[in-house]
């Protein structure tokens, strides 16, 4: 359930914070298959298509930027996802039961330097039909200034979808001088471990390094209403997937309700994610391999 109040304020501000958004078991079953795959990822010298390495990953210390795909690597990130603690926040802000995952991800902020998340919007990487798509960032742990929380500016998925290119290039991440980035107005979702954050696919964020000693763990969860498609996602002409593969795939991403064959058209600001950088396996890689100017540098 989610109130009127974080309805408004969703539509308003383009994100919401909610303390306390799930049940201990769910929290304390999550962090413990966390800390599994991590425990894992001692076994692995390079970043695969389950982790993204960060500088300095030993086998005895495991250090990570990322966990990619974790509800795909342990059934409990599957089960909260379809929980009603989730679903039955999110269905009033997609104003629909039809909704799909895009994606999901854990990104473990290290102690000590856990890499920066430079600004951005979702939806400069994958824009679709509609904009009724959304993150949702659970906090692991408790989340801080000093450990690198969430930063979003309100009101900003109501503007333009700015420029995220680099000499060129798309690299995921705006030029921090861009006239429109005004980094005073930045709000931090810091609270305790089992609160979340929503935030709207177009409102611009970011994170900065994590400097305390202390991992930031957030799980994010990205999805959207059924009907928006993504674009360039229904031709294997270009895709080179077939057709089958791409409908099972929607269809296997279902987290409720149904995919239907509508595809609703708003009208939205797209810019399209090309030419990509030459590493596009992650956000990280994205920003660093595309040259993306930091904002969080010196300051
Ligand atoms: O981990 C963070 O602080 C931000 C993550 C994010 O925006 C992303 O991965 O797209």
């Amino acid at each position: 359930m989610i109130t009127d109040e974080k309805i408004d304020q969703y539509n308003r501000d383009g994100f919401v914070f909610i303390e306390n958004a799930l049940t201990t078991n769910q929290l304390e079953a999550m962090q413990l298959a966390t800390a599994k795959l991590i425990k894992r990822s001692a076994a692995i010298t390079e970043s695969n298509e389950q982790y993204d390495l960060d500088a300095g990953h030993t086998a005895t210390s495991p250090r990570l930027t990322r966990i990619k795909l974790p509800h795909l690597l342990d059934p409990i990130f599957q089960e909260v996802l379809k929980s009603e603690q989730i679903l039955g926040l999110i269905r009033p802000l997609l104003n629909t039961d039809n909704i799909r995952l895009h994606t999901s991800k854990l990104n473990t902020k290290e102690p000590d330097g856990g890499q920066a998340v430079e600004w951005h919007q979702d939806w400069a990487f994958y824009p679709h039909t509609n904009d009724d798509l959304l993150a949702i960032g659970i906090l692991l742990e408790d989340v801080d200034e000093e450990n690198g929380p969430l930063q979003v500016i309100a009101g900003t998925h109501q503007g333009p979808v700015l420029d995220h290119s680099s000499n060129g290039v798309f690299c995921g991440a705006i030029d921090p001088s861009d006239a429109l980035f005004d980094k005073n107005r930045a709000v931090s979702l810091t609270g305790k471990a089992g609160s979340l954050s929503i935030h709207h696919v177009r409102a611009l964020h970011g994170s900065a390094p994590n400097n305390s000693d202390r991992a930031r763990k957030i799980l994010f969860y990205e999805c959207g209403a059924a009907d928006a498609w993504p674009l360039n996602g229904s031709s294997s002409t270009y895709t080179g997937l077939s057709q089958d593969t791409i409908w099972n795939e929607m269809q296997s991403r279902m987290i409720s309700g149904q995919q239907p064959k509508h595809a609703r058209l708003t009208d939205v600001p797209v810019l399209m994610p090309v030419p990509p950088p030459p590493d596009s396996t992650s956000i990280f890689k994205v920003q660093e391999s595309g040259g993306a100017v930091s904002a969080f540098e010196n300051s």
